[in-house]
């Protein structure tokens, strides 16, 4: 049997996708932007996983108050830039796929393996990312711990790939010598007249890159894109860009009292017990439990404070909230205010009926029992009759329809 020699065969196809404007310092510089996103939203996840999984050595700052809404803003920011990113990465890349032997030795094998691993994880990582910004879970496992340790292993295998590119990655670096070779012609062989004329027609199979200019304007397209797609859905985070939020799946301003929902009173099987009248607040300490129900909650000195709710599935907004300081609260019945809480919801089940507080966020002042949202009493979809708003902690740990508090 007779076929086509497997090299020329993948030379053949290697020439019917290749393009002028593909380069290892294009793909450098795409790493380059990547690696920017990609560390944004590591950092910023790594934090906002902390906040909620603390380790031992965790610090919960309070301040400024919009400190989550930044870390949750950039890492849902960064993590839709890397979209078209990684997108243009890939295309810079893709005749590489098509290299033969797939494996030529050791270190290849590494370096097609790591690169294997860092794709797979990536596309994982940021498609599931941006589902779970639209509340879908078409997936059975927890969103949360999957997303933690995913990065991990992007992590992990992208600096195996660094560690192989070396090489490669140090020659882009003092760019010189590699941009000179570009413009005079390919490794591969002297530049004639035939293959520069090839490549200005952007004939295949020459493998001359003609110059700066097609870089430039695809780098600005892919430019272009990122910014557009940030630029169409960060305003569901920073409300100053919020008149441009398109896309976007959460809208400022929306929602009861002019501020978004994320969980239902009727999702979270608490809209009769909230609203029965019979309600109250138990608060423990040492054992004592002492009753406040509404009038008693009014009762005690009403504060007013702007905090935001900052929601780690993508969204924030500021709003004006009212009702008591938690550590006046706990203070009523003899706790120090520099207590940490165990606090509980009406919700019967799941990770959002308990809730702990560091004892940070029990000193600060601004963290309330709020009674009141933007002037008027707390809607049921935002807690009624009362719930936590604290500074500087994700949306999750906002607890809606408080039942108990108790003191550490
Ligand atoms: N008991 C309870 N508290 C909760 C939730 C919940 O589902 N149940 N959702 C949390 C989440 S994820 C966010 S972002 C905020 C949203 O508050 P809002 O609905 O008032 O805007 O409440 C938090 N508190
Ligand atoms: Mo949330």
């Amino acid at each position: 049997m007779q076929g086509p020699h497997p090299q020329k065969l993948t030379a053949a196809l290697a020439a019917k996708f290749a393009s002028p404007t593909r380069s290892t310092r294009l793909t450098v510089v795409l790493g380059r932007w990547l690696a920017l996103t990609f560390t944004i939203c590591f950092l910023t996840g790594l934090f906002s996983h902390g906040l909620q999984n603390p380790p031992s050595w965790m610090f919960f700052p309070t301040n400024p108050v919009w400190i989550y809404q930044l870390c949750q803003g950039l890492h849902v920011t960064a993590g839709i830039a890397s979209i078209p990113l990684m997108l243009a990465k890939l295309w810079s890349v893709y005749p590489e796929l098509l290299v033969w032997p797939p494996i030529k030795s050791v270190r290849h094998g590494l370096e097609r393996a790591s690169i294997a691993l860092f794709i797979a994880s990536s596309l994982l990582q940021l498609t599931t990312g941006l589902i779970n910004t639209y509340k879908w879970y078409p997936w059975p496992f927890p969103f949360r711990e999957t997303h933690y340790w995913l990065a991990w292993v992007i992590w992990g295998s992208l600096l195996l790939h660094i560690a192989v590119k070396l090489p490669a990655i140090m020659a882009n670096w003092n760019g010189r010598a590699v941009r000179r070779a570009e413009q005079q012609g390919p490794e591969r062989g002297p530049a004639s007249e035939g293959t520069a004329a090839a490549a200005a027609v952007g004939m295949p199979g020459t493998g001359v890159a003609p110059g700066r200019w097609s870089r430039r304007a695809f780098l600005t397209g892919v430019g272009v894109s990122t910014g557009a797609v940030v630029l169409t859905t960060a305003g569901q985070s920073f409300s100053w860009l919020s008149p441009l939020n398109v896309f976007a799946p959460r809208v400022m301003g929306t929602g009861p009292q002019s501020v978004p929902v994320n969980r239902t009173a009727a999702e979270a099987k608490v809209a009769d017990l909230a609203t029965s009248g019979e309600w109250s607040l138990a608060v423990t300490y040492r054992g004592n439990s002492t009753t406040f129900d509404l009038a008693g909650l009014r009762a005690l000195p009403q504060h007013q404070e702007e905090l935001p709710i900052a929601c780690v599935e993508g969204w924030s907004q500021t709003a004006h909230w009212s009702g008591v300081r938690i550590r006046d609260l706990i203070g009523a019945v003899g706790a120090p205010p520099d207590s940490a809480l165990r606090v509980t919801s009406l919700e019967p089940e799941g990770p959002y009926r308990l809730m702990s507080m560091p004892a940070e966020y029990v000193q600060d002042e601004r963290t309330l029992v709020a009674l009141e949202l933007n002037g008027a009493i707390l809607d049921v979809q935002h807690g009624y009759p009362a719930r936590i708003i604290a500074p500087g902690r994700p949306g999750v740990l906002q607890t809606k329809w408080l039942q108990t508090v108790e003191v550490l």
